[in-house]
């Protein structure tokens, strides 16, 4: 009967998981500290995927867990809408003030995908604020991953996350994808290629109009698709191009935000200002569920124009602004800051990139690609079963004590900000024989 067996594994629908793989193979996780996870058997494992991009400070960091633990014997909930509590507003002061400038209003929610949605709501509602109710199309780009929400979908472009779904948000488009192996094959950090791939914008204008398009959305470095990382350049024309023509820019910073790339946001490391940021994951450390996004203050203020009754903008969550969410962000932004945890990230950054690239010849190896604490590297598919050799990749590192994280036949790795240079050596150790012993 349901219920009653402790090790029935049946009634979970797992997200993004091959379900029958993992109930023939099951891999349980039940603690964590660190840079280590333990298994349901004891064994040890070191965590090369920061959990999913979000353990940036390591697991279960104490003065994380001793913030929760407060706030969950003081204040657990507050209504959201028409009363507030002082720590979320707290937390938007704290955010916009290390925000890049102009950056200075907050809006909260609780995961990436619903950071995505209400920035890409904020967009449409300011155009037609504004005047220019016309402005209605939403611009992604290719191997973009912006969540699973509607709209995160349809501006997304990742085919096999949209093709299960027939009905999208009409009006999107996607700009060119950046990466060109011939172009940039094994290059370590920011490729010199491909800066006018951001023109790619004007053809959209001349074909829908500028008057047409709200926003663009794109991730400074794209995560998902496998760290793609912007060339030299590509940002800032970016920028300009959605300027000149009165386009929104958004950066979706779920992957880059909290010290990744060795700054708070990508923004900063690439010196380039959107005039929207969508974030989560680092934020509160993955300890609990919180997004944010990120918004200009004039555009704040746009909104602020009509009766002093009316709410400005309809859309909120039950738990914008949670009260575990907020101490986990306060304490998880106090580690940053205290253990010096993205200057530590950034001195890293070089051993990470020699001993990723230094696996090139360690199995069929068909690019390997790397910015900050994040990672990637293409196996050559077995012809005729892609993804055999990712999956066989991913159970041989968890044989050897190690977790990474792939998808197809891409591994991408980012190790926690905390780790040390001899806790990374001994990830690529392992890495290194699960290459070794693939087939
Ligand atoms: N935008 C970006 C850029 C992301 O990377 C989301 C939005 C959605 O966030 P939520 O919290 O709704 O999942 C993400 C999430 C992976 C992986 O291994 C990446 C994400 C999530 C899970 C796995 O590539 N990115
Ligand atoms: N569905 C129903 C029936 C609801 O009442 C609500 C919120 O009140 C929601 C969905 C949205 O939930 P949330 O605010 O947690 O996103």
């Amino acid at each position: 009967m349901a219920g009653n067996d402790p090790q029935a594994l049946d009634a979970l629908w797992m997200p993004f998981t091959a379900n029958r793989w993992f109930r023939a193979t099951p891999r349980l996780i039940t603690e964590a500290a660190g840079v280590r996870y333990r298994d349901a058997d004891g064994r040890e494992l070191l965590d090369f995927a920061s959990g999913l991009w979000c353990v940036n400070a390591g697991h279960c960091h104490p003065r994380i867990v001793e913030a929760i633990r407060e706030q969950a014997g003081k204040l657990d909930y507050a209504m959201s809408f028409q009363l507030g509590h002082p720590e979320a507003f707290r937390l938007a002061e704290r955010l916009a003030a290390k925000a890049p400038d102009g950056l200075e209003r907050v809006f909260f929610c609780n995961s990436g995908s619903e950071a995505v949605d209400t920035a890409l709501k904020i967009a449409l509602a300011w155009h037609r604020q504004r005047g220019h109710a016309g402005r209605t199309r939403l611009v992604g780009r290719v191997r973009g991953y912006h969540g699973v929400g509607f709209g995160g979908i349809s501006v997304g472009g990742i085919g096999n996350n949209r093709r299960q779904y027939p009905v999208q948000l009409p009006g999107t488009d996607h700009l060119p994808h950046t990466h060109a192996t011939a172009q940039m094959g094994f290059s370590r950090g920011q490729p010199e290629w491909g800066a006018h791939l951001a023109d790619a914008l004007d053809d959209l204008v001349a074909l829908h109009g500028a008057e047409s398009i709200a926003a663009v959305i794109v991730e400074p470095v794209a995560g998902s698709a496998g760290v793609l990382v912007p060339p030299v350049g590509y940002l800032e024309r970016l920028r300009e191009r959605c300027t000149a023509h009165g386009i929104l820019l958004i950066f979706d910073e779920v992957i880059t935000g909290f010290g990744r790339i060795g700054h708070l946001f990508g923004a900063q490391r690439f010196g380039v200002v959107p005039d929207l940021i969508c974030c989560a994951k680092g934020l509160t450390n993955g300890a609990v569920p919180m997004g944010a996004v990120l918004v200009r203050d004039d555009l704040f203020e746009d909104f602020m124009a009509g009766p002093e009754l009316a709410i400005e903008l309809a859309h909120g969550y039950t738990y914008s602004g949670h009260p575990l969410a907020t101490a986990a962000a306060h304490a998880t932004l106090d580690v940053y800051d205290d253990e010096g945890l993205f200057e530590h990230a950034r001195s890293l950054e070089q051993q990470f990139e020699d001993r990723l690239h230094g696996l090139k010849q360690r199995a069929a190896i068909s690019d390997i690609r790397n910015i900050g604490l994040m990672g990637a590297l293409d196996l050559e598919p077995v012809p005729g079963e892609p993804s055999r050799r990712g999956i066989t990749l991913f159970e041989n590192a968890f044989a050897e004590g190690l977790v990474v994280r792939t998808a197809g036949d891409t591994l991408a790795l980012c190790p926690p900000l905390v780790t040390r240079p001899d806790e990374l050596d001994m990830m690529f150790d392992r890495l290194e024989r699960a290459l070794v012993a693939l087939p």
